[in-house]
């Protein structure tokens, strides 16, 4: 079976079931990756900026704790932008390994990065990082690798699937790795709600975006005029809920097959969870990993962690 036809095959499951639902990795064609970098400016959209924060507040002990030589592995790097600040401070790095499943947009970012670091040995993966993919051979050795997903793009998982994932990283990180990673915490639910219906309508355009790229790349006919965003924070769950409502009773296909959707019926397209400190490392030590270090902002919204393997 082609990654294509799988991908159709998954695409029909997920709209097949009773909770219609679409993978949030299909966000993620180049209108989408530049959406969300339109999104990460946006005032409301905390997580991006506190992040940067918290990485230009500790580096000098980030930097440490990653050590010389070390080849940095980004899952889901889109355009790179919180590794620049890593890539300055690093010393001696042997590889930066990008690793994303939108191909134009990374081999874009890959490209901006060695111009501006034309020293890193910079190898970029097209890949979904949820399934197997093989690591490119750096030029130089390192003597460890460092698995880095910042975003909290963790929390797009529910639970048994982000563990699985961080096991994944457990695995490439390998003897005497780490993985340095985002994770959003929760607060004040207005916060939450607010970065995820922006007032300038960029999280809808993102939300809605997801039809187009189906449209284009998978023979989908979504009339994206017939559906509007929702996004709603679970307090209970510690999650955003983000959906795709239908404005009409309606049918569409992907590929050869047929849907009908009621007026109001929903299309889950992502969850966000929003964890506590203690929820996060007990999710990190059933994939294996010690919390060695967490640094957070003044107000506790976001917090970089350093995980070492157990
Ligand atoms: N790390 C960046 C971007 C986060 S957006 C930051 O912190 O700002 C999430 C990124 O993960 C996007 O670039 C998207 O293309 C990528 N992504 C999402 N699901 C993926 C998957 N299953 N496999 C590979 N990349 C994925
Ligand atoms: C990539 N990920 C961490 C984003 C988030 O905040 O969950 C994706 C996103 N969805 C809506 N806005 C941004």
């Amino acid at each position: 079976m082609t990654t294509e036809t799988a991908e159709l095959d998954q695409i029909v499951s997920g709209l097949s079931a009773p909770q219609k639902r679409i993978s949030s990795k299909y966000f993620y064609d180049e209108r989408g990756s530049q959406l969300f970098d339109d999104i990460t400016q946006l005032p409301e959209y905390y997580l991006t900026n506190t992040e940067l924060g918290i990485m230009r507040n500790n580096i000098a002990e980030i930097a440490e704790l990653v050590g010389k030589q070390a080849s940095l592995i980004e899952f889901g790097s889109g355009s790179s932008l919180k590794t620049r600040i890593l890539l300055e401070h690093l010393s001696e790095l042997a590889a930066y390994v990008p690793v994303d499943i939108s191909k134009d947009h990374l081999y874009a970012s890959a490209q901006k990065i060695r111009n501006s670091f034309p020293h890193i040995d910079v190898l970029p993966v097209v890949a979904d990082f949820t399934q197997e993919f093989a690591l490119p051979k750096p030029m130089v050795m390192p003597v460890r690798n460092i698995v880095y997903f910042p975003g909290s793009t963790i929390g797009n998982f529910e639970h048994d699937t982000a563990v699985s994932l961080l096991r994944v990283m457990h695995h490439e990180a390998g003897k005497g790795g780490a993985l340095l990673i985002g994770v959003d915490l929760q607060k004040d639910p207005a916060i939450i709600e607010s970065a995820y219906n922006d007032s300038a309508g960029l999280t809808a355009e993102f939300n809605l975006n997801m039809l187009r790229h189906l449209n284009r790349n998978f023979g989908a006919s979504f009339d994206i005029e017939k559906f509007a965003h929702y996004a709603n924070y679970d307090q209970d769950e510690g999650r955003v809920v983000i959906k795709l409502v239908s404005q009409a009773d309606q049918t569409f296909s992907v590929g050869d097959t047929e849907f009908d959707i009621a007026d109001g019926e929903t299309i889950l397209t992502e969850y966000s969870h929003k964890y506590t400190l203690d929820g996060f490392a007990a999710m990190a030590h059933a994939a294996g990993f010690s919390v060695e270090k967490v640094w957070t902002d003044d107000e506790s919204l976001f917090s970089v962690q350093f995980l070492t393997r157990q």
